[in-house]
C-alpha cells in the first residue's frame, strides 16, 4: 500500500515535466499535503487521485495562464462556444496524455505505491450534457485547443449533471448524480469574474429616449474555469462555466433576525434552482421558467464578458471592430437569448442605433442545428418571455415586424407564407410563442447542419423558404470526434499498432494519415496484431461488465453494441425485435444447427428521458429479454443480450473499442449526424446502418463493401408513412412472429401492449409505426445475416475492420473545427511559442 504522505520530506514544488517521474512523484506528495480535501496521514487510491489531479492542475494552469497573457498580447479575433451542454467525462488520462505526461504520471505513481490505471477509475464523469450536442461541444472544445485557436467555451455549472440509472425490475431509475460531492479537482473559481444578471423587472423610457430595463431580480453569475489543454501544444483554453449566486449584501438579515427566515433566503433559493440540475423537467410552468431562466444566465454573463474583454484591450472603442474581434456561435437554439441580449447591450447601455446593432450582431453570431424534431425545436410561451425579459421580448418583436417588412418588400410571392416563417407564433391567441430556430436563422451570418444529409434537410425543408432568402447562409459542417479521447488514449493497443504500421504517430493530429494503413488491410502480420488488440479490449470490457453490471460475457462472440440515449427514432426496439426473432430461431435448432451460428453478445446501453414513456418500455423490454435469453442453457452460449446501466463517456470510452459490430439505425432522415457512429469506425467497429446523418458520409469514406446497409432512404419515408397509414403495408410473417412472442408473454406480463400498438399501421393517432421499423425489419434482417456470414470469414472481417480505422480520417473534429474557423468564424491559429 502506499506510503503515508506526511511521514516524507516536503518537497519543494516542482513543475511536472516529461521523463522525470521523480519530480512528478515530489510535486504529488506535496499535493496530498497541502491541497488535501481528506484528512492527513493517509494516502489511499481516492487521496491519490486528488492529488494527482491537483498536481496535473498546476501544470495546465501554468499553460492556461501562458495562453491567456499570450492571447491578450496579440489580440486576435476570439471565438466563444456557447453551450447549455458539455458533456466532458473525465479529464485525467486525456489531460497527462495531452500533456504528454502519461508515461511520467505512471512511473511517479508506482514510486508511491499506486497504479495509474486505478487512480484514473476514481474520477467522477463531468456530465453537464444529455449526449450528442453535449458531447460534441467538448469534442470540439479538444480541438479548438489543440489547433491553437483562441477560444472559450461557455456553460453552466449545474450541481447535478445527467441523472444516475439504475436498472431495477421496474426498468430505469433515475438518481441525481453529484459530480461535485468532493468538489472538482479540475475547476478554478474566478472571484474576480461576477457580473449581475436580472430577471424580470420593467422597461423603462429616459429622458433622451433611451429603453432602460430596471428593477427585478438581480443575481450575481460566478465563474468557474476548467482548464482545457491542446494535444502536442501549450495552448490551454479555458471551459468557463457559470454559477449563480446571490450577494451578501443581498442576504435580508434584519428578515432573517426577525424570524423570517424562509423570506430571508428566498433570492438565495432561487439563485440555488438556476444551476441545480441540467434540463430541469419543463412539463410544468415553472419548470419552463426556470429552463429559461438557465439560458439567460448563460446567454448574460457570457456576452458580458466578452464585452468585457473586448473593451479591456482597446482605448477608444469602435464598434464595427466587434465582429472583427469577437465571434459566438451558438450550439442549438438554447443560447438563443444571446441575440436579443446582444442587441440590447449595444442599444441600451452603449447606445447604438438599431441598424448599427443589428449589424454587428448578425455579423457575429453563427447557428448551429442539431435536430430536425419537431419536437426537440424550442418554442418559449410569449408570456413568459416578457414576464422574464420583457426588454428582449421588445427586441424580439422588433425583430419580426422588421423581417415582415423584409419578405413584405422583397419577396412579396412569400406572403402567403409569412404567418409560418415569423419568428413568433400567433396563430393561436390563447398560446403565442416565439420560434426560437427561427429567430437564429433570421438573425445569425451562418445556420449550418451537422452531416451532409441534415444540411440538405435544412435547405430543402425545415428552413426552405429562409434558404430562398438567404441561400449564402446556409452551410455544412460535418461533425467529428477527438482521436485523442477516442482512439490515441481510449485504445493504447490499437494506437499503437497504427502508429507502428505508419511508422509515425502523426496521426493524432492529422487523422487523414489513416489511409496510409489501406495498403496493409490485407497483411495477415497486421491482421494478426489487429485481432489481438481488439481482443485484449474486449476481455478488457468483459472484465468491466462482470465487475460493475455482474453479467458474464464470453470474449470469444461477436460483440454487438448499440449505445446512445434511448429514442423511438434511433430504434433500439428494431434491434431487441430482431434479437428476440434470433432467439426463437437459435431455440428452434437442432444442436449442430446450434453448433453452427456465430454466438454473439449484444449490448445496448444509454438512458431514456426521465418522463419520455416509451423509451423506458424500450429498455424494460431490453432487460425483459437479456433474463430470459441468458438464462436459456440452451441459446445462451450462442447469444446474450446485456443493458449496461449508466451509460456515460466512461463507459463509452471501454466499450467502443471493444466493439466489433455496432448500430446506427435511425430511421432515415431522422438522426441529425450520430457521432458515436464515428468513434465506432475510428476503432475498426463495422457498421450496420441506414442511410441516414453521418453514416451516408461514413460509409463513403470506408467503402460500401465494409457497411453492411439496409432500410428506407430520407426521401422515401414520407410515402412509406402514407402507405402505413392507409394500410397499403404488407408486414413480413417474421415481424408478426416477434409481436405475437412477446404478447405470449415469453419475456414477462410487463404491459408492452403500448410499444407494440406503436407499431401497427393504424394506432388511431395516425402515426402508425412512424418510424418505420416493421418496414425496416426484413432488410435489418437480411442485413444481420450478412454480419453473420461474414463473421465466419475472419480475415475478411479483419479487413474490414482496418479499412473502417483506415476511413474514419474525415471524422476527427480538429477538421470539423478548422471548418469552423475558416468558413464561419475567420478566426486563425494563436500559438504560445
Ligand atoms: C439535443 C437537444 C436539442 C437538440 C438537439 C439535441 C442533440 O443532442 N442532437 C444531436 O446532436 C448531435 C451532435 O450534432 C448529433 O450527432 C445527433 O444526431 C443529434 O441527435
Amino acid at each position: 500500500m502506499a506510503s503515508n504522505a506526511s511521514e516524507s520530506a516536503v518537497p519543494a514544488i516542482a513543475h511536472p515535466t516529461p521523463g522525470d517521474s521523480f519530480g512528478v512523484a515530489a510535486n504529488i506528495v506535496y499535493h496530498s499535503q497541502f491541497s488535501s480535501r481528506f484528512s492527513p496521514f493517509k494516502f489511499e487510491v481516492e487521496q491519490a487521485f486528488y492529488a494527482t489531479a491537483a498536481s496535473v492542475k498546476d501544470a495546465l494552469v501554468q499553460r492556461w495562464n501562458e495562453t491567456y497573457k499570450h492571447f491578450h498580447e496579440e489580440d486576435p479575433k476570439q471565438v466563444y462556444y456557447l453551450s447549455m451542454e458539455f458533456l466532458q467525462g473525465r479529464a485525467l488520462t486525456n489531460a497527462i496524455g495531452n500533456l504528454g505526461l502519461s508515461d511520467a504520471y505512471a512511473a511517479a505513481l508506482t514510486k508511491l505505491g499506486h497504479d495509474l490505471e486505478n487512480v484514473r477509475e476514481q474520477e467522477k464523469d463531468a456530465a453537464l450534457g444529455n449526449g450528442g450536442l453535449g458531447r460534441l461541444a467538448s469534442c470540439f472544445l479538444d480541438s479548438m485547443a489543440t489547433l491553437d485557436l483562441p477560444a472559450w467555451g461557455y456553460g453552466l455549472r449545474y450541481k447535478y449533471g445527467l441523472f444516475k440509472q439504475i436498472i431495477s425490475s421496474k426498468g430505469q431509475e433515475e438518481y441525481a448524480e453529484d459530480w461535485l460531492e468532493k468538489s472538482s479537482p479540475w475547476e478554478i473559481v474566478r472571484h474576480d469574474v461576477t457580473y449581475p444578471v436580472r430577471f424580470f423587472g420593467e422597461v423603462q423610457v429616459d429622458s433622451d429616449g433611451r429603453r432602460k430595463w430596471i428593477g427585478g431580480e438581480v443575481m450575481q453569475a460566478l465563474a468557474y474555469d476548467i482548464p482545457i489543454p491542446g494535444y502536442n501544444t501549450k495552448n490551454t483554453i479555458s471551459l468557463r462555466i457559470w454559477e449563480a449566486r446571490v450577494p451578501a449584501e443581498d442576504f435580508d438579515l434584519y428578515a432573517f433576525n426577525a424570524g423570517k427566515h424562509e423570506e430571508a433566503v428566498q433570492l438565495q433559493l432561487k439563485a440555488d434552482q438556476i444551476c441545480s440540475v441540467l434540463y430541469p423537467g419543463d412539463s410544468t410552468e415553472d419548470g419552463k421558467l426556470l429552463r429559461l431562466k438557465q439560458q439567460y444566465m448563460l446567454c448574460s454573463a457570457s456576452l458580458q464578458d466578452i464585452f468585457s474583454r473586448f473593451k479591456e484591450r482597446r482605448g477608444a472603442i469602435s464598434w464595427d471592430e466587434f465582429p472583427n474581434k469577437v465571434a459566438v456561435q451558438l450550439n442549438d437554439t438554447h443560447p438563443t437569448l444571446a441575440i436579443p441580449e446582444l442587441m440590447r447591450i449595444l442599444m441600451d447601455d452603449e447606445g447604438l442605433g438599431w441598424d448599427q446593432a443589428w449589424n454587428i450582431t448578425s455579423s457575429t453570431i453563427a447557428y448551429t442545428n442539431h435536430t430536425v424534431l419537431p419536437e426537440a425545436l424550442e418554442k418559449w410561451s410569449q408570456v413568459v418571455m416578457a414576464k422574464l425579459l420583457p426588454r428582449h421580448m421588445e427586441i424580439i418583436a422588433e425583430i419580426d415586424k422588421r423581417f415582415q417588412v423584409l419578405v413584405a418588400r422583397t419577396r412579396p410571392e412569400l406572403e402567403s407564407k409569412l404567418e409560418a416563417l415569423q419568428v413568433l407564433d400567433n396563430s393561436n391567441p390563447e398560446k403565442k410563442l416565439v420560434r426560437m430556430a427561427h429567430l437564429c436563422v433570421v438573425s445569425a451570418h451562418s445556420v449550418n447542419g451537422v452531416a451532409e444529409l441534415h444540411s440538405e434537410i435544412l435547405k430543402k425543408e425545415l428552413f426552405s423558404d429562409f434558404y430562398s432568402l438567404w441561400p449564402e447562409k446556409f452551410n455544412n459542417k460535418t461533425n467529428g470526434v477527438t482521436p485523442r479521447r477516442w482512439l490515441r488514449f481510449c485504445s493504447p493497443e490499437l494506437s499503437a499498432i497504427i502508429t507502428k504500421w505508419l511508422r509515425t504517430d502523426k496521426w493524432v493530429t492529422n487523422l487523414d494519415l489513416l489511409s496510409g494503413l489501406r495498403e496493409f488491410a490485407e497483411n495477415k502480420q497486421l491482421q494478426e496484431e489487429w485481432n489481438a488488440a481488439k481482443l485484449a479490449n474486449k476481455v478488457r470490457f468483459a472484465d468491466y461488465l462482470l465487475k460493475v453490471v455482474g453479467v458474464e460475457v464470453n470474449p470469444q462472440t461477436l460483440f454487438d453494441i448499440q449505445i446512445k440515449r434511448i429514442h423511438e427514432y434511433k430504434r433500439q426496439l428494431l434491434n431487441i425485435l430482431s434479437v428476440i426473432y434470433r432467439y426463437k430461431t437459435i431455440k428452434e435448432m437442432s444442436p449442430e444447427e446450434r453448433a453452427n451460428t456465430v454466438p454473439r453478445t449484444v449490448m445496448f446501453g444509454g438512458k431514456a428521458f426521465a418522463t419520455y414513456a416509451q423509451a423506458k418500455r424500450i429498455v424494460k423490454l431490453v432487460t425483459d429479454v437479456g433474463a430470459v435469453v441468458n438464462n436459456d442453457p440452451n441459446v445462451s452460449p450462442h447469444l446474450k443480450v446485456v443493458f449496461i446501466p449508466n451509460y456515460n463517456v466512461t463507459v463509452a470510452e471501454l466499450a467502443i473499442p471493444a466493439s466489433e459490430l455496432s448500430q446506427h439505425i435511425s430511421t432515415a432522415g431522422m438522426e441529425a449526424s450520430g457521432t458515436s457512429n464515428m468513434k465506432f469506425a475510428l476503432n475498426g467497429s463495422l457498421i450496420i446502418g441506414t442511410l441516414d446523418g453521418a453514416n451516408i458520409e461514413i460509409r463513403e469514406e470506408i467503402g460500401e463493401d465494409n457497411f453492411f446497409l439496409f432500410g428506407a432512404r430520407a426521401d422515401d419515408v414520407p410515402r412509406l408513412r402514407k402507405e402505413r397509414e392507409q394500410g397499403k403495408f404488407v408486414p413480413d410473417p417474421r415481424f408478426e412472429e416477434v409481436k405475437d412472442f412477446i404478447r405470449s408473454k415469453a419475456f414477462g406480463d410487463f404491459d408492452y401492449e403500448p410499444l407494440l400498438e406503436a407499431l401497427e399501421g393504424d394506432t388511431g393517432y395516425g402515426r402508425g409505426d412512424y418510424f418505420l421499423v416493421g418496414q425496416d425489419f426484413p432488410g435489418y434482417l437480411d442485413a444481420q445475416d450478412k454480419v453473420d456470414e461474414t463473421y465466419k470469414n475472419r480475415a475478411k472481417w479483419m479487413k474490414m475492420s482496418i479499412l473502417s480505422t483506415a476511413g474514419s480520417g474525415k471524422f476527427s473534429s480538429d477538421r470539423t473545427i478548422s471548418q469552423y474557423a475558416n468558413e464561419i468564424w475567420q478566426v486563425g491559429q494563436c500559438r504560445v511559442p
